[in-house]
């Protein structure tokens, strides 16, 4: 049996991270058994979320997660695409992970009035006397994090002008499209339906929602594959 260590749900989401939906989506995508651990992130071999644990074997990040899947399963995410469409679609998951993600950081963890109301409500266990003192350190490491990485440098108003330009090729590549590759799902949608659902959730105060509602494609598709993997929400 598979253990998926995640945070779990909050904001109306079927968990905080979209990394931990995309897991979760591989697993429900390739029809493996597992079960959920949301209070083992002290252990995380990486000092991120998600990871799994699958017999003896811990295996961390999702790329690597999917990688496992493939290999010890034999089940082939991306099944019936070529050279070209499996090139695209590992290029679309990169900018959502690499690039849009950081765009979903920015709008949480930087500005006030989303961070209040989101990332800091995860700290509201830790003891009252020390927790603005954990909550202004973890604070100041992510956004640390997002001036190394580049986004963090930018304006607000730009960081949205990246994103509708990220939105906007995806609205492309989708088109009129079941899933992103065509009639079948891939590898690629556990990525696109964990960023569109998280970036589209209206707990928080961001500009991306109203981009990607704008496409009728984009919205449609995060609906239809909700309603089918994560019914209960
Ligand atoms: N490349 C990793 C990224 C995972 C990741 O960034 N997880 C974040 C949550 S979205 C995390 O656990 N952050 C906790 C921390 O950095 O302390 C993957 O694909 O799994």
């Amino acid at each position: 049996m598979i253990t998926l260590y995640k945070f779990g749900p909050f904001f109306g989401l079927p968990d905080a991270s979209p990394f931990c939906i995309k897991a979760e989506m591989l697993l429900k995508i390739a029809g493996l058994e597992y079960k959920n651990d949301m209070d083992s992130f002290t252990k995380a071999p990486k000092g991120k979320q998600p990871y799994i644990k699958d017999d003896s074997e811990v295996i961390a990040d999702t790329t690597f997660i999917r990688m496992h899947i493939e290999k010890k399963y034999g089940f082939d995410f991306d099944a019936g695409l070529n050279a070209y469409e499996s090139g695209v679609a590992w290029s679309v998951e990169k900018m959502l992970e690499d690039h849009l993600y950081w765009v979903l950081i920015n709008d949480r963890w930087v500005n006030d009035e989303n961070f209040n109301k989101g990332p800091r409500t995860f700290f509201n266990a830790a003891p009252a006397l020390i927790r603005p003192i954990i909550v202004k350190m973890i604070r100041g490491k992510v956004i640390k994090g997002t001036k190394a990485h580049g986004m963090g440098r930018h304006s607000d108003e730009q960081i949205h002008q990246l994103a509708k330009r990220a939105i906007d090729s995806l609205a492309g590549i989708l088109g009129d499209n079941k899933f992103f590759m065509g009639d079948k799902i891939c590898g690629v949608d556990a990525t696109a339906f964990a960023w569109l659902v998280t970036l589209s959730c209206k707990h928080f105060n961001t500009p991306v929602i109203g981009m990607i509602d704008g496409h009728q494609n984009l919205a449609q598709y995060r609906d239809r594959i909700q309603a089918q993997f994560f019914p209960d929400l």
